[in-house]
């Protein structure tokens, strides 16, 4: 299977055969450095960028850039939760597109809360469980995919809650290239039993290890859940580094290991002068690891503005320091379930900030001397003590029981208001058992003791005795199919057929879901507006309405309410009449054009018409004008007699005649026009001589309606202008769609 741009990603292809699914590949894939040769796109050399995708699409600004699509050099994520994978799957596609190369595909809510592996994948009530089915069709997905954009994509998921170990099988049987694992996640914020979470953590650690899955930590988590994020900085270092030493401890490399790095505070905070510190003594206590930047999600609020702005903070950030892997997170998590668009949004912030910030470090240095160092030096020390401390309570599991970590107090401070775990409570505190004599792994890869029947004959592979495991032998895997026999993608799917193809309706995160966004300024209070808008969507007989962001513009003069709903509607694609639209030339088609035939143009207002805005923005260069494109132009003022632009067309040897005529009063618009080309017809220039007339109330019907050769209305560019005379000379072959 091959997809072509054109053609839709199906997942009831996806899903075909997929129980024969096997990954092409394990484990994390890096991007590939571009040399300092190979880093020159378009007019620029750069710094920090990675191979070209071979589709891929380019940020807006890039038409002025001759189109270049700069990769950067850290692998980009995507966070991708949609609730339904099958929708994933086209998400996945649209980032991929723009530059995401790693899709964490995360739950609605608590995966940890499961407490096994689930068949299936229930849209369900408490967030939707991991599923071999899922992670499956993803993985599947994702090698369509990346033969598309031409670069590999990591495929990222959690390894967490009690069923921990199994899904690090799962994950390590179905190439999942990345995972989250922490067991102090599961102790502080999962209540899973403390010593059961290590226990755990070091199964899992063996197996991510098998699969060469990329590991990210979650000491970021404290930082999300304190009441002020920032004064739990030395309290992340300390986590980090419990996490990175007991990975180490389970035999993972540093190399396997990144650390989730969240800058804590966001404007109007002084950012930068407490993020930065920070990330530079993460980055200099944990140098041989990975760094995963993630962005700043606590302030989040429901302007998707105000993220951006923080975003791009933490972007400038990740530059000055370093970062592996660049997450991102949508502007619209605030305000609700991360949207298709928003995703891509957040990838292009990234892929933006990070393109226009390359190079910097050649430019700026940190200033260490100052106080940068200082609170560097400052961090390390409280981060220091905060371990000597934990060793003085009687080790990790004591200082938990004590209430140590996720404290609003700024270490040394402690303001009592920690987390605190019982070791003998939790979820699972029963569940921990001495392994038997002859105890013996289900699968080879495996933490501690471990007694294959044959252990005696070092040569063989602990999963020799049963003829290999499943990760030594996939095709021992058993698949099983969804067991819900209504809650399952395929009467999902079959619901949404319609509108993956026969029916049009608008999509924000599922195929068909209707949603649109409306937003308004009302000239009224936040209370008044917030219900006012309300009753207006109603009336625009739109279905279930909320507000996702309320803004005071001002106590008095207005609200700006930004509003959600869905369209209870939909459109036959066959019926949509798609006007014919001319494609203008692009600028430099026009003036390599221009440079090897010169165009001259004389122009003015005719008639009584004083209303020369309009045509001068058309000729003056400032704004996109026809000078800009070397072309010469005339401009002989304001209620220019027609016979006079004929004469000066003469005597300047013009190529065009172009008149602009607002007024419409007594048809005197149609009139000029008409005149026009009467004048030019008698003086024998109608064959040489473009006419073009412009004009807020101008069509093109209507001037060809009275002999001329084109008519430009409302919203004209110079480009537009040039690009209709070039063909109309036939200077360019245009090869350029329709
Ligand atoms: C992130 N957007 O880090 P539940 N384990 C670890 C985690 O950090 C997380 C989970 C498990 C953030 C998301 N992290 C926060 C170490 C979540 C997930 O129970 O499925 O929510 O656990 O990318």
């Amino acid at each position: 299977m091959k997809l072509t741009p054109e053609q839709k990603l199906s997942p009831e292809e996806i899903f075909k055969n997929l129980e024969n699914y096997r990954p092409r590949r394990k484990g994390w894939t890096w991007r590939r450095p571009l040399t300092e040769d190979e880093a020159e796109l378009g007019a620029f050399k750069y710094r920090q960028v990675s191979a070209n995708l071979e589709n891929s699409i380019p940020l807006p600004a890039a038409k002025s850039f001759g189109d270049i699509d700069p990769q950067p050099d850290c692998v980009v994520t995507s966070e991708i939760a949609s609730g339904r994978f099958e929708d994933d799957l086209r998400r996945m596609r649209m980032v991929a597109w723009h530059g995401a190369d790693h899709i964490m595909v995360i739950r609605t809510a608590g995966q940890s809360h499961f407490d096994g592996l689930i068949e299936g994948t229930p849209e369900g009530i408490g967030g939707v469980p991991i599923s071999r089915k899922q992670v499956r069709a993803t993985r599947k997905a994702l090698d369509l995919i990346e033969d598309e954009v031409g670069r590999p994509l990591n495929f990222h998921s959690y390894i967490s809650g009690v069923a921990g170990p199994e899904i690090a099988v799962l994950f390590a049987e179905e190439g999942v290239n990345g995972a989250h694992q922490d067991p102090q996640y599961n102790v502080l914020y999962r209540n899973v039993n403390m010593y059961r979470s290590f226990v755990d953590a070091a199964v899992a650690k063996k197996l991510m290890l098998a699969a060469n899955i990329l590991q990210i930590d979650g000491a970021h988590n404290a930082n999300a859940t304190a009441r002020e994020a920032w004064k739990v900085m030395p309290e992340l270092l300390v986590q980090h580094a419990i996490n990175c030493r007991y990975s180490e401890l389970a035999g993972m490399p540093r190399e396997n290991i990144a650390l989730s790095t969240v800058p804590p505070t966001a404007p109007p905070a002084p950012a930068m002068r407490i993020d930065l510190p920070y990330a530079v003594a993460l980055r200099q206590l944990f140098k041989d690891f990975k760094m995963r930047a993630q962005m700043n999600t606590k302030y989040m609020e429901s302007c998707t503005r105000e993220v951006t702005v923080t975003h791009t903070l933490n972007l400038l950030l990740s530059r000055l320091t370093s970062a592996d892997i660049q997450s991102t997170i949508t502007p619209d998590e605030g305000r609700n379930v991360p949207w298709h668009y928003n995703s891509v949004h957040a990838v292009n912030t990234a892929k933006q900030a990070l393109a226009g910030l390359d190079g910097i470090k050649d430019m700026v240095t940190l200033n260490m001397d100052g106080e940068l160092g200082q609170k560097v030096r400052e961090l390390k020390e409280r981060a220091v003590l905060f371990l000597e401390e934990i060793l003085e309570a009687g080790g990790y599991f004591a200082a938990v029981d004590q209430g140590f970590f996720v404290d609003s107090g700024y270490y040394p401070e402690r303001n009592g208001d920690g987390i605190k775990r019982d070791p003998a409570g939790g979820v699972a505190s029963d569940s921990i058992v001495p392994r038997d004599e002859d105890y013996y792994a289900p699968v080879c890869h495996h933490f501690g003791y471990n007694n294959p029947p044959h252990s005696q004959d070092q040569d063989l592979s602990p999963c020799a005795p049963i003829d290999g495991c499943t990760i030594c032998r996939p095709e021992k895997i058993i698949y099983i199919d969804e067991l819900d026999p209504e809650d399952n993608s395929a009467n999902r799917l079959e619901e949404s057929r319609p509108y993956r193809g026969e029916a049009l309706k608008p999509e924000a995160e599922w195929a068909g879901d209707g949603i649109v966004t409306m937003t308004m300024l009302l000239p009224v209070p936040a209370d008044m507006a917030e219900y006012g808008a309300l009753e207006m969507a109603g009336r625009m007989n739109l279905e279930d309405v909320e507000v996702i962001n309320l803004q005071k513009m001002h106590p008095a003069e207005g609200t700006l309410v930004e509003l959600k709903a869905r369209v209870g509607f939909s459109l036959n694609p066959a019926e949509i009449k798609i006007p014919y639209k001319e494609t203008p030339l692009s600028e430099d088609q026009i003036r390599q054009a221009v440079e090897k035939r010169p165009l001259t143009v004389v122009a003015g207002t005719v008639g009584e018409d004083e209303h020369s805005v309009g045509m001068r923005e058309i000729l003056d260069i400032k704004h996109g004008g026809l000078e800009g494109f070397g072309i010469n132009c005339h401009y002989l003022g304001t209620s220019v007699p027609v016979e006079k632009l004929a004469d000066a067309a003469v005597e300047l040897d013009a190529d065009a005649i172009l008149i602009s005529t607002i007024i419409t009063h007594n048809d005197a618009h149609r009139q000029s026009m008409r005149k026009l080309n009467q004048v030019c017809q008698e003086k024998g220039l109608r064959d040489k001589m473009i006419l073009i007339a412009g004009g807020t109330q101008v069509t093109n019907e209507m001037a060809r309606d009275q002999g001329l050769d084109r008519g430009f209305g409302r919203g004209t560019r110079g480009l537009d202008v040039a690009s209709f005379m070039i063909k109309k000379m036939g200077l360019v072959e245009d090869n350029r769609e329709n």
